[in-house]
């Protein structure tokens, strides 16, 4: 049987994440810092540890059959994959920022300017299709610092939290693209048997990762309230209790609106509410 390969970053913002990802699919690989390649000792896998830049290119050239990335990073190396599933993590904005003291405040006003980044193509593309004429700096790190040296007017960079925008007297004020890891595969290796029993742990744990195992006690009277509130996987379970005319009620919950639910279910007369973690959800 053929084995698959999977590039993830060596180190940076998304190694830990993609690893435990992985980990958390059931593959067993170890995870030292200096190997570039690890085997998965229960699945015909091996993993290539790389450059984010690189990932998206030997996925495409079929050296890696299947990548995690973040999206920005695909769309700036222009290259063909296939996308098969957003991961949830390493999510975050490319956007344009000019100096606090800046009267820049619309697109327009970016005509005749420079703006400087790590991610040229995608600029170029965003500010073609807002008909704006302005002159792209690439530079490869610490765009942030560019307008206060005089290098450039505005810049375009990655944002999660905003606090290096703020620490650096910059505000945006236009988002380009925003982006989250995602799973790649080279064109046509979603046909791969091997590939899909891949995506489908992947999905099962991200389910999981979105929900809660919820288990309460009702009394009868109330039950028809509480399952009005309770999606379930299916349905919710009921099981009998010892004591008479009571039950407890098993379901899963989404994440989302977690809090919410909980309190409504209060309300409507559920006790002893046990909340737990899911490790997968197999459909
Ligand atoms: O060494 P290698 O080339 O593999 O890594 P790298 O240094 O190029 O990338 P790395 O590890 O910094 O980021 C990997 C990926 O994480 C990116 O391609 C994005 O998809 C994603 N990501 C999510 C981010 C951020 N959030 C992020 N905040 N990548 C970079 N940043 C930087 C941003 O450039 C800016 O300098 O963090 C700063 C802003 O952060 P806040 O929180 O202050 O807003
Ligand atoms: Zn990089």
């Amino acid at each position: 049987m053929k084995t698959l390969k999977i590039a993830i970053q060596k180190s940076g913002r998304l190694n830990e994440k993609s690893v435990e990802l992985l980990k958390n699919c059931g593959l067993n690989f170890e995870n030292y810092k200096s190997s570039l390649i690890s085997p998965v000792s229960n699945f015909p896998l091996e993993i290539l540890f790389l450059r984010d830049d690189d990932i998206p290119e030997y996925v495409q050239d079929g050296i890696a059959d299947l990548g995690i990335v973040g999206e920005n990073v695909i769309q700036e190396t222009e290259v063909e994959v296939s996308y098969l599933q957003k991961l949830g993590f390493g999510k975050c904005s490319l956007k344009i920022a000019v100096p606090n003291n800046n009267q820049i405040q619309q697109l327009s006003q970016l005509n005749g300017k420079s703006i400087a980044t790590t991610y040229p193509v995608i600029l170029d593309k965003f500010l073609q299709k807002n008909n704006i004429q302005a002159e792209i700096r690439t530079i490869s790190g610490s765009v942030e610092i560019s307008p206060g040296l005089g290098l450039a007017d505005a810049i375009c960079d990655l944002v999660s939290t905003g606090g290096t925008l703020k620490s650096n007297g910059l505000s945006a004020f236009a988002d380009v693209m925003s982006s989250e890891a995602v799973l790649i595969g080279s064109k046509g290796s979603e046909n791969s048997d091997l590939v899909q029993e891949l995506i489908q742990r992947v999905q099962s744990v991200l389910r999981a990762k979105e929900t809660k195992y919820v288990v309460l006690n009702v009394n009868r009277d109330n039950l028809p309230a509480i399952l009005a509130l309770l999606p379930g996987v299916k349905s919710p379970s009921v099981v009998s209790l010892a004591e008479e005319n009571w039950v407890a009620v098993h379901t899963v919950i989404p994440e989302r609106d977690f809090w919410d639910r909980i309190s409504q279910l209060k309300q409507a007369g559920a006790q002893g509410i046990v909340v737990m973690p899911i490790e997968k959800i197999i459909l």
